[in-house]
């Protein structure tokens, strides 16, 4: 498998309810690097460009008001095959759907509300990385 980057997010329903360690916890215990992490309060506008694929659906405003009422904690994970590694990690978009001991079936309410976000595929994973983090903070 290849050495790969990926975008992740504890979007601000988990890191309000006290989940950024455990979900920290889980991506050591996989083998996953840390190589870059912040906590930032997103804005409406920065949200649309992180979000472009989606801005024009209809759950977008509910996705823009969730990811901007408080802060998330972000990060660069490194590892091989890390884009789906950290997809299966995190579970399905609708936590009801996600499977036991995923972080969504743990720590998401709902297919709004669901505690975390990951790159889909490689090309997704370049530009979410490049629109949060410089250079200089991926170690
Ligand atoms: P994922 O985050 O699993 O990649 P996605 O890219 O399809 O899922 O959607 C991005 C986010 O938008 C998702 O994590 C939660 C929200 N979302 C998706 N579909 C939704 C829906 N039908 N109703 C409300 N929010 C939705
Ligand atoms: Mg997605």
């Amino acid at each position: 498998m290849a050495l790969e980057r990926t975008f992740a997010i504890v979007k601000p329903d988990a890191v309000k309810d006290g989940h950024v360690g455990e979900i920290i916890t889980a991506i050591e215990q996989s083998g996953m690097a840390i190589r870059g992490l912040k906590r930032v309060q997103l804005t409406p506008a920065i949200c649309k460009g992180f979000y472009h694929e989606h801005v024009s659906k209809g759950f977008y405003q509910e996705l823009e008001d969730f990811m901007t009422e408080g802060p998330v904690v972000m990060m660069c994970l490194e590892g091989d095959g890390a884009i789906l590694k950290w997809r299966d990690l995190m579970g399905a978009t609708n936590p009801a759907n996600a499977e036991g001991g995923t972080l969504r079936k743990r720590f998401g309410a709902n297919i709004g509300r669901n505690a975390t976000h990951g790159s889909d595929k490689p090309e997704s994973a370049a530009f979410e990385l490049s629109y949060f983090f410089n250079a200089f903070e991926l170690g």
